[in-house]
């Protein structure tokens, strides 16, 4: 026996590494949902951010009708409406809350607002009214979400219509004036017209994707990143955050092969590969350490960048030979790191269940003409 222990080069820490890194780059984003209760707020968390925070989340009863859960790529401050019969009036109220909110730590900090009001309620409440000026007051960014609207489609055009009393609100809402004619101004930056489900509880919804897409321009500019990892909806946003985390990580690895590796020595690159698989991972809001064992995860990373692949492999991409130089180290991580976004989008969307991953992920390691196009599209310079 040796003295020394040698370090195993199967080593989970660069995967460790990677996703708490990833977790403090991209931080967590806040939401504050507000309306009357019953009128559908849990209903649209869940529907946009594919999880119910209120079961799976951290929650706190932060004070009487305001709750804030969280996990760590989102925070939910839901906040239901006002206190009837208090002294205080509902803006007063709110005032209150928001003051309490403010004095919580920066990663707690409210972006973006969901007022809340049922479509078929057909009219604001002067309630309603004080408390988005109240919002808008405090300089933040409110969308007014008119929430289980009814539609109704035309068989003919196939386009959905909302009911006549929703479309006259919502046509009242883009002028809103008082009941003498006079110009009202509230303080909403869009309105938007939502459904999660049909009246009979079916059906995927109404509206989502104009939520999200107008939740992110809103959003202020470094609280971006954070909202599309929270959400679950636009899976082309999170494509385009990972697609540089694999550049980065090819270049690191051909930086790393700058004087060639030898096959066996090909494992040098798991450390790379780990921790891009644990960005991406991060991005897609996925908790692979709770499916593997950190030993498993290890496993996995020795070998999509290990001695197998590079061994039975190398032999027969061209120009490769008995080592491994900058070009294929970079085509190989590459690879892995597309095969790895691949089978994160199938966790992400159900297809793969996270417990199955286990035995799914073998499935995605690159092949041979993975990794020859790769190398195909370095020197094409693309
Ligand atoms: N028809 C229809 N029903 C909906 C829709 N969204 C929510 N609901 C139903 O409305 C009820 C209330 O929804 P929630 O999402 O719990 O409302 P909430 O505002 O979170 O309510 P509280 O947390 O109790 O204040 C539930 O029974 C939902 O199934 C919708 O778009 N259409
Ligand atoms: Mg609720």
């Amino acid at each position: 026996m040796s003295a020394e222990p040698e370090r195993s080069p199967l080593d989970e820490t660069p995967y460790l590494d990677g996703a708490a890194q990833a977790k403090s780059r991209y931080g967590r984003f806040n939401l504050a949902v507000v309306g009357g209760t019953g009128v559908g707020k849990s209903s649209l968390v869940n529907a946009v951010f594919g999880r119910d925070l209120a079961k799976v989340g951290k929650g706190l009863p932060v004070t009487r009708g305001v709750q804030y859960y969280s996990d760590d790529s989102l925070g939910i401050w839901d906040i239901e409406g006002f206190e009837i019969g208090s002294a205080l009036s509902p803006a007063e109220q709110l005032r209150g809350h928001l003051a309490q909110i403010a004095a919580h730590p920066r990663n707690e900090q409210i972006s973006v607002v969901w007022y809340c009001v049922k479509a078929n309620d057909d009219r604001l409440t002067p309630a309603d009214v004080a408390m988005i000026r109240e919002l808008s007051a405090a300089g933040l960014p409110v969308i007014l979400v008119l929430t289980k609207v009814d539609w109704s489609r035309n068989p003919v055009t196939g386009r959905f219509r909302a009911p006549q009393g929703v479309q006259e609100f919502v046509d009242w809402l883009e002028k809103p004036v008082d009941e003498h004619g006079c110009r009202l101004e509230i303080g909403y930056e869009r309105v938007i017209l939502t459904s999660t489900s049909d009246k009979h509880g079916k059906g995927k919804g109404h509206g989502l994707g104009e939520l999200v897409a107008e939740t992110l321009t809103l959003s202020p500019e470094d609280e971006k990143d954070a909202f599309r990892i929270a959400q679950r909806l636009n899976l082309p946003w999170k494509r385009e955050l990972a697609r540089p985390v694999i550049t980065a990580a090819a270049a690191a690895a051909a930086g790393a092969a700058a004087v060639p590796l030898p096959v066996a020595d090909a494992v040098t690159l798991a450390p790379i590969q780990l921790g891009m698989m644990a960005r991406i991972s991060v991005i897609y809001d996925i908790e692979m350490q709770t499916a593997l064992s950190t030993s498993a995860l290890a496993n996995l990373g020795a070998q999509l960048a290990g001695r197998a692949l590079a061994s039975s492999l190398l032999k027969l991409i061209p120009g490769a030979g008995s080592v491994v130089n900058a070009g294929v180290a970079a085509a190989l991580t590459a690879a892995t790191g597309e095969g790895w976004l691949r089978l994160c989008e199938q966790v992400h969307t159900g297809k793969i269940d996270l417990e199955q991953i286990n035995g799914a992920w073998s499935a995605y390691v690159p092949g041979i003409l993975d990794v020859v196009g790769k190398m195909t599209q370095q020197r094409l310079g693309r």
